[in-house]
């Protein structure tokens, strides 16, 4: 008989500081004006663009995005800098990724009353990882003191769950009893601070779910009914950074190797992409969408999930069946729909199904229908 996966409990490690809307565009909006100011004469003549100044009024209309957590506030907000800094750490110290990884970890692992030796793998299900090898996951894996194998596996915004589904076929396959789905996302590396289209967008976290066999579990536990995944090739969120980038060194600091995207297009396409899939799988599993107690979305934009929600309940959700952190929190790439899960979950009740879905580049789609114990 195979053994049947639950998610047995989350973690969440949130950084301290928070940039605020208004935060980020007066920084933006000095750097434009000194911008404008250091090209005024290459702009009089017609040979460089000006920039235009940001406003928080657009921001929080077109994503609902009130504020961001970040890993490193005064450089990003610094004009001449906007861009994260820190010391870089030696190679026998925890690297940060691993860090705030680990913290969500030990969270997850407290939460399911687990010590570190009832843990078989780890995941580090990310949209970007902090070096090549070796591979984040190890590292989070040694500083836990768990014994095992781990490994790292990026799909973008839907890194945490595909690393679900992954734990849960090694849960089905009987290869593994209890894995740990680690989602440390330092977006503030990847994201274009100095562009207008998107400097708002996005936020670091760390998140952490344990996918466990349902005999081990601990009370209180949430079946996973099914998962399913989808990906289909799109250039419309692109980020060209990669190791062959000293290949061609004129182009090394260019802004496609930072996150670039044509969201009006990702908003029109994913839309209906992910409304589609959460419909045909729950047909598949037998659950009727509009009885779903509730939606954690990924949190990339509040009319995207309002819009997909619509669609799977058949009508407009209110906060409590669709649930949003985006505002406080912005877009964490992979981590978004599971921390609206772990900040939202603890009040429903035995026999409540609901649906973890997160989408984003690839495109990618992953959803986990799970029903409460
Ligand atoms: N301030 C004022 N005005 C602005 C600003 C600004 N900051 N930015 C743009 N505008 C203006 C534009 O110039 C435009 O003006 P005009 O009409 O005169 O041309 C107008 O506002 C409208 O611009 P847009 O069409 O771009 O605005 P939208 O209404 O489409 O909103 C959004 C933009 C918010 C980006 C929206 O399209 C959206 O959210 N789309 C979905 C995006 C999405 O889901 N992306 C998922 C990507 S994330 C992912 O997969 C993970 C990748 C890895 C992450 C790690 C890296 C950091």
């Amino acid at each position: 008989m195979t053994a049947s996966p639950v998610i047995s409990a989350t973690g969440l490690f949130t950084p301290p500081e928070s940039i605020s809307n208004e935060e980020l565009v007066e920084s933006f909006n000095a750097y434009v004006a000194l911008h404008n100011a250091r090209n005024a004469e290459a702009i009089a003549a017609g040979e460089v663009e000006p920039l235009t100044e940001s406003s928080t009024g657009f921001i929080e209309k077109a994503s609902g995005i009130k504020s961001r957590h970040v890993m490193a506030k005064a450089p990003v907000l610094d004009p001449e800098i906007m861009a994260p800094r820190w010391d870089e750490r030696g190679d026998d110290e925890l690297s940060i990724m691993a860090e705030i990884g680990v913290k969500a970890a030990k969270q997850a692992l407290e939460r399911a009353g687990r010590k570190p030796e009832d843990v078989d793998a780890v995941l580090c299900a990310a949209s970007n990882m902090q070096r090549a090898y070796p591979a984040m996951a190890i590292e989070i894996q040694d500083a836990l003191g768990i014994e095992g194998f781990a490994f790292d596996m990026n799909v973008a915004c839907s890194s945490a769950t595909f690393g679900i589904q992954t734990a849960a076929d090694y849960i089905r396959a009987g290869n593994a009893k209890s894995v740990l789905v680690v989602s440390p996302e330092i977006t503030s590396g990847h994201l274009n601070w100095r562009d207008r289209d998107s400097h708002f967008i996005f936020g670091d976290v760390a998140t952490a779910v344990l996918v466990e066999a349902k005999d081990i579990a601990p009370e209180g536990h949430w079946d996973i009914l099914g998962t399913k995944l989808k990906t289909v090739f799109s250039n419309n969120i692109r980020n060209n950074a990669g190791f062959l980038n000293r290949a061609h060194p004129e182009t090394r600091d260019a802004p496609d190797k930072l996150f670039v995207q044509e969201g009006r297009k990702v908003f029109k396409e994913v839309v209906p992409m992910v409304s589609a899939m959460i419909l045909e799988e729950a047909d598949r599993l037998g659950v009727d969408p509009k009885s779903l107690r509730r939606l954690w979305l990924h949190q990339a934009n509040a009319g995207m999930n309002r819009l997909i929600a619509h669609k799977v309940l058949g009508h407009e959700a209110s906060e409590d069946e669709s649930p949003t952190v985006l505002d406080t929190y912005a877009n964490t790439s992979s981590a978004g729909s599971i921390i609206a899960f772990h900040k939202h979950s603890e009040d429903l009740g035995a026999g409540d199904t609901a649906l973890i879905c997160s989408f984003g580049a690839g495109y990618s789609v992953g959803s986990v229908f799970i029903r409460k114990t």
